[in-house]
């Protein structure tokens, strides 16, 4: 794809609206709009005004009105793209966006691809990689905290500690190309400078700081995935429909109603919930009931939090037992043991000999009897699965991730003071170019095919 041409997308989401946007951005966009948009007040001298907002008519080629709108003409360099930018406002059907993107199209320029005019921003050097993903970021974000998280990124958080970080190590990487032209200066011993494995260890904590608001962030912009999971006719689909407060799944007597996932989304506290109902787990022959519960596995398996239905009408059993053993120790579990309105065949001294201090939540849920105190664990145990953030996390995404665990590695290798000088500047070296990838400093193509491609249109 050519950086120099003029693109032009319809920006806004398909469907009935207010307000729909085209917007055109490159050196031929002011040529393509004056040539379909007609201004009310008439054509002047300085016509069009950076910046300036005009009122009047779009236009097809025999001068058929095809919608009022209200046109921008912004000069680069002060744009989203760098480049000269036009973004036509106009009414949000369909057909009228369609027909004036088929009108520029037809005047040359080219039908932008998914995040190109934010690929264009990145590559005329306005944001840097980290930036252009918090756009797509707070597009999906699924809470008000996860918007507010990307945010600061696009702003430039996440860039200014990783450049910080940068230059701290290219500090070390001074001092040590120094120390191998004039060896005279390394200590008696050769062992290397205390003072580099000082400044070497300080760039680890760094790291490891950033670290520690991923998982937060990633739960606030991706959401919390949740599994109920339980025997047969415990009360999952009870419990889904509760949280969501409507008749989501079907709820009924006969064991093996759920077969297939149903998901639903709830916020509690800000936290956004991805819950997930489940074919309840027992020893079954019949082919489609299995199938449903290798998905109630496969959904226990990525969830962070996993909400245990179990029934105390009924005696315990091994069914029950194997559901526990299912919950791995980095996933937070609560016991919800359901359908407290009958009698009890699991008795307390059970409960407090095989669950000893965890909290168990009675319900009810035929009549909804225990909700609030299910809800108020959740937040409990999020807030301390996941830690207080404050507004120490500027983290988002797994690529970040990944990187810096990488970078972590290369600067793990280097700590070793009892190594050559040379062996410590190369785990610096691989570690700088790594940490490089976060702002797109180092970048090859295809990694930023990958990130653009997952924008929508006319982003
Ligand atoms: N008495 C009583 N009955 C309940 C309670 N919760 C659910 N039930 C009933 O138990 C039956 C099973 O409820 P579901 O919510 O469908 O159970 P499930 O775990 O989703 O069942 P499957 O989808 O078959 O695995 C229904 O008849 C519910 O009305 C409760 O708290 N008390
Ligand atoms: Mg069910």
């Amino acid at each position: 794809m050519s950086e120099s041409d003029t693109i032009a997308a319809i920006s806004t989401p398909s469907g009935e609206g207010g307000i729909g946007i085209v917007r055109v951005s490159g050196p031929e966009s002011f040529q393509l709009a004056k040539r379909i948009f007609v201004p009310h007040k008439g054509i002047k001298d300085n016509y069009p005004l950076s910046h300036h907002l005009y009122h009047g008519h779009i236009r097809n080629e025999q001068s058929e009105i095809v919608d009022e709108a209200l046109v921008s003409f912004m000069r680069a360099p002060h744009t989203y793209t760098c480049e000269d930018t036009v973004e036509v406002n106009c009414h949000s059907g369909i057909f009228t966006l369609r027909l004036i993107l088929a009108l520029i199209l037809k005047l040359g320029a080219r039908l932008a691809e998914p995040g190109e005019f934010t690929k264009r921003a990145f590559l005329n050097g306005r944001i840097d990689l980290s930036q252009a993903e918090s756009v797509l970021k707070i597009i999906r974000a699924r809470s008000e905290e996860g918007v507010k998280i990307a945010a600061r990124n696009v702003m430039g958080c996440l860039k200014v500690e990783v450049d910080n970080i940068r230059s701290e190590m290219l500090d070390v990487m001074a001092q040590i190309e120094a120390l191998l032209e004039y060896p005279e200066d390394i200590d008696q011993e050769g062992s290397i400078n205390l003072n580099i494995m000082t400044k070497i260890n300080r760039v680890i904590q760094m790291l490891y700081q950033l670290l520690q608001g991923a998982e937060r962030a990633s739960a606030y912009q991706d959401g919390i995935d949740t599994a109920i999971i339980g025997k047969p006719n415990a009360g999952k689909s009870s419990l889904l429909n509760a949280l969501l407060r409507q008749q989501r799944a079907i709820v009924h007597e006969i064991p093996g109603t759920t077969r297939d996932l149903l998901e639903g989304y709830l916020y509690i506290e800000g936290y956004p919930i991805r819950i997930m109902d489940t074919a309840g787990i027992r020893n079954t022959v019949d082919p489609v009931e299995q199938e449903g519960i290798n998905r109630s596995k496969g959904a226990a398996e990525r969830a962070k939090l996993i909400l245990v239905v179990i029934d105390g009408s009924t005696s315990w059993s091994d069914e029950d037992e194997a559901l526990l053993q299912m919950i791995r120790d980095d996933q937070a579990s609560i016991i919800v043991l359901n359908k407290a309105d009958l009698p009890q065949l699991v008795s307390d001294e059970f409960l407090a000999n095989r669950f000893g201090d965890k909290k168990i939540i009675r319900t009810a849920l035929v009549n909804n009897q225990g909700i609030n105190q299910l809800e108020e664990e959740i937040i409990r145990l999020l807030d301390q699965h996941l830690g207080h953030g404050g507004e120490n996390y500027a983290m988002i995404g797994l690529r970040h991730e990944e990187i810096v665990r990488e970078t972590l590695k290369s600067m793990e290798r280097s700590a070793v003071a009892s190594q050559p000088l040379e062996l410590v500047s190369l785990g610096l070296h691989e570690a700088w170019r790594k940490l490089g990838e976060i702002t797109g400093e180092i970048a090859t193509d295809e990694l930023l095919d990958r990130i653009f491609s997952q924008f929508c249109l006319g982003k």
